[in-house]
């Protein structure tokens, strides 16, 4: 489980976010590398998967961390960056395959490029793409803008509300909720894509699926690199050590248990677990799975509405009534696709882009930067660690 911004909304970090000042918040892969915290505009804060609309499978990641509404009409994607979101068929955590998605232009409306990878290119951090789809357009303000491919798989991109909510101030303050959603009223950019269960059926018969986020970019070098890389909440920011964290992002998860077991090990016998092992083969390969023919619901998959942070306290302490006494998102999320709601403070739409930016956006390059305490470390390590111990292993998942 990678409590990246669900469970790790437990690492906290002073974060400056344009009018709201300085929030100090850790979201689930917020800000969880030096690479990731250098570009917000690559760096994943969560990763979601469900089912919606009569078994579509819906697969949603956000980046652009914090953001505030006044800053909101700011965001834009890195043109230069290549978002990927990658489906394992067959449990072996190598992609089969892989959504890649990039834009280009720098004003409110960027111009949208995607396409399908399958086995070798789904794998590869570059544009290798085997079946592209049409060109779409991204979302300023609360539109919502939509590009459908052949298969009927949806897109969109554009600002929305972040879905992730959580007391953090409480947690930080030693378990003393008092309700308050460190996240409400913040933005984030999401791409959301939303996959017809025929399709699902026909990669995936047996319904397991395993998702992952990345973005990538090229280096100095010229050669594509993977920045980020997300399944579930938390596993790079709780359980990687700080010198490795760079390094955690740019592997592929089907390395990781020969790479990071002893580390993840190590991190949990720090804390006294009962169940060092057996958590280590759960939390690693870093994947988020699941089963569309199971009850839907953390951990299997993950929806925009399930309660991490309620869920990982209760399996700690053992108490079904403790909680952060924020059990919902600050917005209604949608019943239609995009699903994730409007953006706090949404202004009009400006004029579409046509792609012959300029400038990079403003959200590209440094951010504030934040230092995660070692008490919310193993804190947030223990939330992790009980909130799969206690929750029933999904049938897909791995290792
Ligand atoms: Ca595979
Ligand atoms: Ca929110
Ligand atoms: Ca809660």
């Amino acid at each position: 489980m990678r409590l990246r911004k669900a469970t790790l909304a437990l690492g906290a970090a002073a974060v400056a976010v344009g009018s709201f000042g300085a929030i100090p918040a850790l979201g689930a892969d917020h800000r969880d590398a030096p690479l990731a915290q250098g570009s917000p505009a690559l760096d994943i804060n969560d990763l979601y998967a469900f089912t919606a609309n009569g078994g579509n499978l819906v697969v949603a990641m956000t980046v652009n961390p914090l953001t505030s509404p006044a800053s909101t009409g700011a965001l834009r994607l890195d043109r230069e960056a290549t978002y990927i979101l990658k489906f394992d068929t067959n449990g072996d955590a190598v992609a089969d395959v892989a959504g890649k998605i990039w834009v280009s232009g720098s004003g409110a409306v960027q111009d949208i490029a995607w396409g399908d990878a399958v086995n070798a290119n789904a794998v590869t951090h570059d544009r290798a793409i085997d079946t592209p789809h049409p060109a779409g357009k991204t979302s300023a303000g609360s539109a919502v803008t939509t590009v459908t491919n052949a298969a009927g798989a949806k897109l969109y991109i554009g600002p929305r509300d972040d879905p992730f909510f959580f007391d953090l101030a409480g947690f930080q303050a030693g378990l003393k909720f008092t309700g308050v959603d460190t996240f409400k009223g913040t933005n984030v950019t999401a791409i959301v894509v939303e996959i017809p269960k025929s399709v699902i059926s026909a990669a995936a018969p047996n319904g397991q699926i395993g998702v992952w986020a990345a973005t990538t970019k090229k280096n100095a070098a010229g050669t594509w690199e993977q920045i980020d890389r997300m399944g579930r909440p938390a596993i790079n920011t709780v359980f990687i050590p700080a010198g490795q964290k760079d390094a955690f992002n740019s592997n592929n998860p089907d390395r990781d248990a020969a790479i990071y077991t002893d580390e993840v090990k190590a991190a949990l016998d720090s804390l006294a677990s009962p169940a060092t092992d057996a958590l280590a083969g759960i939390l690693l390969p870093d994947i988020l799975t699941v089963d569309v023919t199971k009850p839907a619901g953390y951990l299997n998959g993950r929806g925009l509405a399930d309660d991490v942070i309620d869920i990982s306290l209760q399996a700690i302490t053992g108490s079904t009534t403790i909680g952060d006494g924020v059990d919902a998102n600050d917005k209604a999320f949608g019943s239609t696709f995009p699903y994730l709601a409007a953006p706090h403070g949404a202004t009009a739409p400006g004029a579409p882009n046509t792609g012959s930016g300029l400038d990079q956006a403003s959200n590209e390059g440094g951010g504030p930067g934040w230092t995660l305490p070692a008490g919310l470390i193993a804190a947030g390590a223990l939330l992790a660690a009980a909130g799969v111990v206690q929750r029933r292993r999904p049938d897909g998942e791995r290792s």
